[in-house]
């Protein structure tokens, strides 16, 4: 093996540790989707994501079992109506909680096969802007109240 061959292997088997590391610096805890009829076609998702990483992590979408499309909303107030509007792209700085919640930024799931029902769990991703994904998987409920009762399955 030459030289030149060993540079490039040493270049690749550096380059597999820092996407290694870039995949893993968000914590995803409490995700939880949203149980609606079942003549509704979408629905959102709730979750906290927090950067253990120390450089920042761009959210730029995500990715959910039954539905064709997931876009990162966020809830504004404009005369007294709340309205939702897609966010292209969430970054979560290095330390940083980001609570998507109820009232606020959550991610919404477009064009469910079904909608899941409560007390089923199903699969939830965010895409990051450097080509990663990370998962999570969520409890499915009819609201965040339930959550007290269910805690304890989600500390594993
Ligand atoms: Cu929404």
């Amino acid at each position: 093996m030459t030289k030149q061959w060993i540079a490039l292997l040493a270049a690749g088997a550096v380059s597999l540790v820092a996407s290694a590391q870039q995949a893993a610096p968000l914590a995803l805890e409490g995700a939880w989707v949203r149980a609606l009829p079942p003549t509704q076609s979408n629905t959102a998702a709730y979750l906290s994501v927090r950067n253990t990483g120390d450089v920042p992590v761009i959210i730029t979408g995500g990715q959910a079992d039954l539905a064709t499309t997931v876009e990162i909303h966020t809830t504004r107030e404009i005369d007294g109506y709340h309205r939702m509007e897609q966010l292209p792209q969430l970054t979560v700085a290095p330390g940083e909680q980001v609570d998507l919640s109820p009232g606020g930024i959550h991610l919404m799931l477009l064009g469910l096969q079904r909608m899941p029902a409560a007390g089923e769990r199903t699969r939830l991703c965010l895409t990051l802007e450097s080509g990663d994904k990370t998962c999570t998987e969520a409890a499915v409920r009819k609201s965040a109240r339930e959550q007290d009762n269910h805690d304890h399955h989600q500390h594993h």
